[in-house]
């Protein structure tokens, strides 16, 4: 079963948690961008909705759907996101940010009441840390703070974008990749990061999650914090 069948079945799942009349927030990221898809069929079909995207790139794509959007100005409460992720544990704590996207998913996830992730089955972890950890800084600061990190015993590195540039986030910051290998205590390490002066926001997403949709094997797994916050 390929990750593209995997992430186009959790997808379609997330629609049922979408109500006439919602304000929904759009994810991005390859999986986000089905379930954005699918929204802007159902929402050709007659349903009313109202998106809040977390990234231009999303933005972009809903636009050419035409999926209504609006903005934080008009409205501070969320009634559903679906958004992907890089990893979860089986705590639904999540790595997230690998589309450069972490900002901008972060606040939105913070205003939802239903955040719901959507992921293909390689996304599931025991422990966090498979993959590099997104944190965003302030030009300014960037060289301080990837000091910091390593220090932390992270490797870090810059991100770059598709042709080899430094990636600009939507925000104009930068984004560094730290690769930490296991992280053990994800809450003690979003404390030490959220600390830190110049860095934005960082790619863990802690009791943000409501419900994971892991598509598996031809089939929709629905994945439930193990314990409550
Ligand atoms: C975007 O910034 C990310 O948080 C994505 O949600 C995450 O990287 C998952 O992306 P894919 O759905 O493309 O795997």
């Amino acid at each position: 079963m390929s990750n593209d069948h995997e992430k186009e079945l959790a997808a379609r799942a997330s629609l049922e948690f979408v109500r006439d009349g919602d304000v929904v927030g759009l994810g991005t990221g390859s999986t986000a961008a089905y379930a954005v898809r699918f929204l802007g069929e159902r929402v050709r079909a007659g349903l009313k909705i109202r998106g809040i995207p977390t990234s231009v790139q999303t933005q972009n794509l809903a636009e050419s759907l035409g999926i209504p959007l609006i903005t934080l100005e008009e409205v501070q409460q969320i009634d559903v996101t679906i958004d992907g992720a890089d990893e979860f544990d089986p705590e639904l704590r999540l790595i997230k940010g690998a589309g450069g996207a972490l900002l901008r998913e972060k606040v939105v996830a913070s205003a939802t009441r239903n955040e719901i992730i959507i992921a293909d089955s390689s996304k599931q972890v025991s422990v966090l840390g498979k993959s590099p950890l997104p944190v965003e800084v302030i030009q300014f600061a960037q060289a301080l703070v990837s000091k910091k990190i390593s220090a932390l015993g992270a490797t870090v590195r810059l991100k770059k974008d598709s042709v080899g540039d430094v990636y600009v986030t939507d925000e104009g910051n930068h984004i560094l990749e730290c690769n930490f290998g296991r992280i053990p205590d994800p809450i003690a390490l979003a404390r030490i990061l959220g600390d830190m002066p110049g860095v934005v926001e960082h790619g863990l997403f802690i009791n943000l999650a409501s419900l994971v949709l892991m598509g598996k094997a031809g089939e929709v797994v629905e994945v439930r914090r193990r314990t409550n916050p």
